[in-house]
């Protein structure tokens, strides 16, 4: 049975363009209750830990540096079937590709500054939730 919360962070790129109030706007009017949310900024130490699985892939560095570039909104997000719904709320990874009425449609710009990030499956929703909050933080 699928699960109902997903982990998501709006990208250093949304953050410096203003695009917060937008994109949580979009998160809001698809149903997605907020159970957890702060502004932070990763280390690249911190990056590098969260992106691990993609440690082998050519493009792990710039992402790594881009997402410890500046801040971020890391949230917790509950809804019905929350990882699926979420993905296609944010649309393909390369905003070429997203499905119009995405946010990366609207708010992203490369393939690796695509504003937002939304969990893949249950199991890493709930990884990456813990990993940026203690559970006293999940309402
Ligand atoms: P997603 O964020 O849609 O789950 P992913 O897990 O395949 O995509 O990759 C994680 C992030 O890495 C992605 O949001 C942006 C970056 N990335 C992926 N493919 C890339 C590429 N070909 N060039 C540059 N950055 C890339
Ligand atoms: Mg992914």
């Amino acid at each position: 049975m699928a699960g109902n919360r997903t982990f998501t962070m709006i990208k250093p790129d949304a953050v410096r363009a203003g695009n917060i109030g937008g994109i949580l706007a979009m998160m809001n009017d698809a149903g997605f209750r907020i159970v957890s949310m702060k502004l932070t900024k990763l280390s690249a130490e911190k990056a590098g830990e969260f992106y691990e699985v993609h440690k082998e892939r050519p493009f792990y560095g710039e992402l790594v540096e881009f997402m410890s570039s500046g801040p971020i909104v890391a949230a917790i997000l509950e809804k019905d079937n929350a990882v699926e719904d979420f993905r296609k709320l944010i649309g393909a990874t390369n905003p070429a590709e997203a499905a119009p009425g995405t946010i990366r449609a609207k708010y992203a710009t490369s393939i690796g500054e695509n504003a937002v990030h939304g969990a893949d499956s249950d199991e890493n929703a709930a990884r990456e939730g813990s990993f940026h909050f203690a559970a006293t933080e999940m309402f």
